[in-house]
């Protein structure tokens, strides 16, 4: 009986050395353990053995059951990382810096606008200023004198996560943060404060064709001093007519936002319908563009800058429907598709 195991043993370490995949090696394995297998009928025999031989042949049997075993497993992962080994290697290498023949790039429209924008602003002497889209509730709303219970904090309007942070639901959430980093240079040295900042803003509202739920703004502050609304409205000008390179219908009226004083919303004649109405103005001729004003002093407080000394102005453009005039995009949904084919037909300098 036991030359008949050590027989086995040797056939089996043959086997395994020739298995060449998974398939042969259960085969191998179905051959040993399977109904009418090798070990099977060495079990059968063991029957005709004496209870002393049973004890003594039994532990071998099961010695040599656990060590076939654990080299077929062993076989098995070498095969399988082999395998994949060969399936790596049967991949031809792919040269990605070779340009497609099929589809060439091309920039997003809100990109497009996005750098048009800071292309004027910075000619301007502003700096353009990156912020998280994360945010604290001081940052988006706080450090903005809106208190606790302004309805802009509500949950249906601002997502939350779980600690207590949000995404933020305008790009002024960084005018506190940008005070903080420049007023040194505008106390000390009297560097005006003039900055930039576009950044992805996301609000928990329902969809139409001027309304999405994450949309991009611009935020552009100045700070100095006897910075006016002539000021404000000299930059917006200059900004519209270099965006847009003709001429164009704007109206500025009262608007409120708890961190300007004045404010002003700045309106652009939709240029979809030419100001007759449609779905992409909600049917009114005008679309909201860029709200605007001079800052709060509570504000300026708040970023470590004497009201008393210096005044600025803030406003923040909505760069989707920016996008959505320029390039005549009628659906603000559309911006957001994904849609290669439609979104890559704009072509423009930047
Ligand atoms: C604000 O977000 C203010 N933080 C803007 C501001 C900055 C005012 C500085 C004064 C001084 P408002 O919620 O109106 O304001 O949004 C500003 C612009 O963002 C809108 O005029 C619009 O162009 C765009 N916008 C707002 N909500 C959406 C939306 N759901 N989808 C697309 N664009 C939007």
């Amino acid at each position: 009986m036991l030359s008949k195991l050590s027989e086995i043993r040797k056939q089996f370490e043959t086997h395994l050395l020739e298995a060449k995949d998974s398939g042969e090696l259960e085969e191998l394995r179905v051959s040993l353990f399977g109904k009418n297998g090798t070990m099977k009928s060495v079990l059968k025999e063991m029957g005709a053995l004496s209870v002393e031989e049973k004890k003594a042949i039994g532990a071998k049997v099961n010695e040599l059951k656990d060590e076939i075993s654990e080299k077929i497993a062993a076989k098995k992962e070498e095969l399988q990382r082999m395998e994949m080994e060969r399936q790596i290697n049967a991949v031809p290498t792919i040269d990605l810096s070779i340009p497609s023949k099929d589809m060439q790039g091309s920039y997003h429209p809100i990109t497009l606008v996005q750098r048009q924008c800071e292309n004027v602003f910075k000619s301007m002497g502003f700096v353009v200023e990156d912020y998280s889209e994360i945010v604290s509730d001081y940052e988006c709303f706080e450090s903005l004198n809106i208190p606790k219970f302004h309805p802009a904090r509500d949950m249906q309007d601002t997502y939350y996560l779980e600690n207590g942070q949000l995404l933020k639901t305008q790009t002024s959430a960084a005018q506190n943060a940008i005070y903080r980093k420049y007023r040194d240079a505008l106390i000390n040295d009297g560097v005006p404060i003039k900055a930039i900042f576009p950044g992805r803003c996301f609000r928990n509202e329902s969809t139409d064709a001027c309304h999405e739920n994450t949309f991009f703004q611009m935020e552009g502050i100045m700070v100095g001093e006897n910075v006016s609304i002539a000021n404000l409205i000299y930059f917006m000008k200059t900004m519209l007519s270099e965006v847009f390179r003709k001429d164009i219908k704007v109206r500025l009226r009262p608007g409120f936002f708890p961190f300007v004083e004045p404010g002003f919303e700045l309106d652009i004649s939709c240029l979809i319908c030419g100001g007759e109405g449609c779905p992409s103005c909600k049917h009114s001729g005008w679309l909201e563009l860029c709200p605007c004003g001079m800052i709060h002093p509570e504000v300026l407080k708040a970023g470590g800058i004497d009201p008393e000394k210096y005044t600025g102005f803030a406003f923040g453009l909505g760069m989707t429907r920016l996008a959505m005039m320029k390039y005549g995009v009628k659906d603000i949904r559309d911006l957001n598709s994904g849609n290669l084919e439609s979104m890559c037909q704009f072509t423009d300098d930047i």
